[in-house]
Formats: C-alpha cells, structure tokens, sequence
C-alpha cells in the first residue's frame, strides 16, 4: 500500500534508489491529498454558489480578512508541507548528493545537441592517455562505485538513468560530479531529461551493467583497440 506510486515506476538498480522512492512516494501522497481537498473545495463552491431563484450575483474583491484566509492558510499549510518534506528528505539528499563515496570508475559525460558522449580513462585510470576510448554506451560494472564527471558543450541537458533513480543536469560551464552504484547486471535505458532542441526525443543510449570480469576485459580491449590507432 504504502509504495503504490514507486510500484509504477521502472525497476530499481541503485543502491540508493528506495532513498529516492521513499520521498517520491511522500511527496506523490501529499500532492495526492492535498488535490482531494483542493477538489473538494472547487465542488463545494460550484454547488453551493449555483445560481438560485431570487438571489443576485455578487463581486467579491477579496478585500476581507475572511476572503483573504482562503489564500493564506493555504499558504501556510503548503509551507508546512515543504517544510516536513525537506525535513524527511535531506539524509536522502545529503547520502546522494554531498557525500560522494570513493570511485572504482570514472567516467566524463558530455552533454551535446544531440548525443551523450562517454570516455572511459581506459586501463591506466588516467584520462588524457593513449588508451582512453569513447563507447556509444555507459558500460559499468555491478556493485562498484561509478563516478559521472558530467559538462555540457552547448546548451543544458540532463542525464537520466530512471532504473539508477540518476538524473544530473549538464550545465556549460560547469562540472558536476555525480555517482551511483548499479545492484544488478544488464541493459537500461538512458535519455536526456532537459529539453534540448528538435533531438532530444533521440538522445538516447545504454546503461549496460557487467560483472566484474566482463567489465575488465571489457575495459582492457577497448583499450587496446584506442592504442592500436
Ligand atoms: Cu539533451
């Protein structure tokens, strides 16, 4: 019961993905109650205000304290609302976004219109070397930590991994480092999540999660092949 808007949503992956789900489920129930009232209320006023046998129409200008209470207590409630969120949320957000945990791999992710560009530092760890590469797909592997050093080259997208719960926007000018920690092998999808032009819908690609083993000799081919040209 208490996760049937994550049941949903695609299957998770990440090891921090049921942080994520619990504050979308949250905010998903609150915004669910508060439409019920906010319905509610639009109802009540429909009918009772309907048009009747000798009862002429009226303005209202808002004027009155009473009038002005149906705006502000809103107000505060929403307030109160934003408030109990953050105060529900900011471990998820601080695990997540502040305290980035060691890197096993490091990828740079280039945002342009219209492609994801993705280089791997190769076998020696070291970007700027003879054996970096650049797959068409984000290749990681299970259960390591991947670092996402994330620039744009033109304008912002937004790299989004919906199985990661992973959504980073690439700003020009600016480098942000993102991770995650994939919980399961196989083929998900990624897209850009900032509309970005007349190819965004096609700015697609791969998350394509290996086991161990597979990733290295993985890794050690692509870089041969980088060394070999
Ligand atoms: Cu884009």
């Amino acid at each position: 019961m208490l996760d049937w808007i994550v049941g949903y949503m695609p299957e998770n992956i990440a090891t921090f993905g049921e942080d994520i789900d619990y504050v979308i489920n949250l905010i998903g129930y609150i915004v669910f109650i508060w439409w019920i009232l906010a319905e509610g209320v639009l109802f009540y006023f429909l009918f009772s205000s309907r048009k009747k046998e000798g009862v002429k129409a009226t303005y209202e200008d808002g004027s009155t304290m009473k009038a002005m209470s149906w705006v502000l207590i809103p107000v505060v409630l929403v307030l109160g609302f934003d408030l109990f969120i953050d105060y529900k949320s900011h471990s998820a957000w601080d695990k997540i976004k502040i305290q980035l945990p060691k890197a096993d791999v490091v990828y740079r992710v280039m945002g342009q219109q219209f492609a994801w560009t993705y280089t791997h530092p190769g076998v020696d760890g070291k970007f700027g070397t003879g054996d970096d590469f650049e797959p068409d797909d984000l290749v990681v592997p299970v259960h390591q930590v991947v670092h996402t050093v994330i620039s744009a080259l033109d304008v912002i997208h937004s790299l989004w991994i919906p199985n990661l719960r992973f959504k980073q926007d690439s700003v020009p000018g600016r480098i942000i480092t993102g991770w995650f920690e994939a919980t399961k092998t196989g083929d998900y999808p990624i897209a850009c999540a900032e509309l970005c032009g007349t190819g965004h819908g096609v700015m697609a690609s791969t998350l394509k999660v290996l086991e161990a083993d597979a990733y290295k000799s993985w890794v050690a081919q692509q870089s041969a092949a980088a060394l070999a040209q």
